[in-house]
């Protein structure tokens, strides 16, 4: 058995069926805060000749809970028994509100379980895998190729960041022209970026658990930052903006959607403000959340940032606006950065996407932080209906993808492209 375990046959189906679980937690990356989204297959028979029988498939239900071992156990029945689970995230081992996974696949009669990462919650760290090897079961780490790891990795991130820092991961999104510009010298932002790009973002705020943005575009842009894309509507997340003089107006997007749709206005010194006015944002929904402002007299982000990870918060999106994201990168806050380049050149009397300087004057450029790219995306074509298809499709396969222009539009179009990169 446990050579047969080890043959280069066996860790290919391994390594195919570990990427059929990662596929099923993609999906649910940005819905299961607190915790983290997992997918889970379970397939019969543990090692034998023949193809192995998918049983049972799982992936963390929206807001955490059923674990996506207890989805994938309830669907193979008795078919566990004897069966190996394939778990993107060592199983749980702590007594909840309901008995571990762990507990469940022991049960269930699982002989093997194969895992691509263990859980960094403190209450796991390998707890999981040795609660299990102690009841019997055989317990494998897969060593993941690159192209997999990183999808692991990508899916868990925000919960990593956040057990082990207290931090969410913090994302920017930013779409500008060519040259860097987010509105024309008269104001004008509405749209820089072409229809598919635009779609991308709305798929980019499904995968967050919340999106932020500052009261500067909450009250000039109105927008209702939640996810357009058929079929899509639940995914939408959390919406929350910084707003110290509370001046979100009532008829705000924001304020109207708050029923439907979580909403939080971090503010301080909320009984300052005209009582009335803070007594009617409450009462649209909008909870509103006390803070304190930092030595420069702006709220304090890395509090907000932390109140945010307190209530469970994996991840988070930011829009704008510029000052805003200006403010984050000064103070090292950003994980990751989208930007969404459309092919057109405003020129210097636009406005610009990072308006205030961030790094100390005289700084010399050697010493400037340089951030690494991840990926590269090409969007194009005024076709949405293509692009929507793209972008589902993308979702579907558990991928990020969007509607790919390469080889089929112009060049122009294909100057289209945003950059996910790392900072930091
Ligand atoms: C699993 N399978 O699908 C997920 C896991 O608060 P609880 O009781 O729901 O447990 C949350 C913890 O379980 C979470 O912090 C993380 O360590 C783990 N998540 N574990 O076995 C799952 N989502
Ligand atoms: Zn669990």
């Amino acid at each position: 058995m446990r050579s047969n375990m080890s043959s280069p046959q066996q860790k290919t189906i391994d390594l195919n069926l570990m990427r059929v679980a990662i596929g099923l937690a993609e999906r649910h990356v940005g819905c299961t805060y607190p915790n983290p989204a997992v997918g889970c297959v379970i397939v019969q028979p543990v090692n034998g000749q023949d193809p192995p029988i998918m049983v049972g498939r799982g992936v963390t239900a929206p807001g955490g809970r059923p674990h996506a071992e207890t989805l994938a156990l309830a669907e193979a029945g008795h078919r566990a028994q004897g069966a190996t689970a394939y778990v993107t995230l060592e199983p749980c081992c702590h007594h909840g509100g309901t008995p571990p996974c762990a507990d469940a696949l022991i049960q269930a009669g699982i002989k093997r379980v194969v895992i691509a990462a263990i859980d960094p919650d403190p209450r796991m760290d390998g707890g999981g895998v040795a609660y299990l090897r102690r009841a019997g079961v055989h317990v494998t780490q897969l060593t993941l190729p690159p192209d997999l790891a990183q999808r692991s990795e990508a899916v868990i991130a925000g919960f990593v960041k956040r057990v082990t820092t207290g931090l969410p991961l913090i994302s920017v999104k930013i779409a500008s022209s060519l040259d860097g510009r987010i509105a024309t010298g008269g104001g004008e932002s509405r749209w820089i970026t072409g229809a598919a790009a635009r779609q991308y973002g709305h798929l980019l705020r499904a995968r967050h658990d919340a999106i932020l943005v500052g009261s500067e575009t909450a009250c000039r842009d109105d927008p209702a930052l939640d996810c357009r894309l058929p079929g899509m509507a639940a995914f939408s997340p959390i919406r929350i903006v910084l707003d110290g003089r509370l001046r979100l107006p009532i008829a705000a997007q924001l304020g109207q959607n708050a029923a439907r749709l979580p909403t939080w206005l971090f503010t301080d010194g909320a009984a300052a403000h005209p009582p009335a006015h803070y007594q009617a944002l409450k009462q649209t929904g909008i909870e509103v959340i006390e803070t304190t402002r930092d030595n420069s007299q702006q709220l304090d982000l890395t509090k907000i940032f932390t109140i945010l990870a307190e209530r469970g918060v994996t991840s988070v999106l930011v829009e704008g606006g510029g000052q805003l994201i200006a403010n984050l990168l000064r103070q090292n806050l950003v994980d990751r950065l989208y930007w969404f380049r459309a092919p057109v050149i405003i020129g210097g009397d636009g406005v610009a996407a990072i308006p205030t300087a961030i790094y100390p004057t005289g700084l010399a450029l050697a010493d400037f932080p340089r951030l690494a790219l991840i990926r590269t995306e090409i969007f194009g074509g005024d076709d949405q209906g293509a692009a929507q298809a793209g972008v589902q499709a993308g979702v579907q396969a558990g991928v990020q993808a969007g509607a790919r222009s390469e080889g089929q539009n112009s060049l122009v179009e294909k100057l289209e492209v945003y950059h996910c990169l790392r900072y930091g």
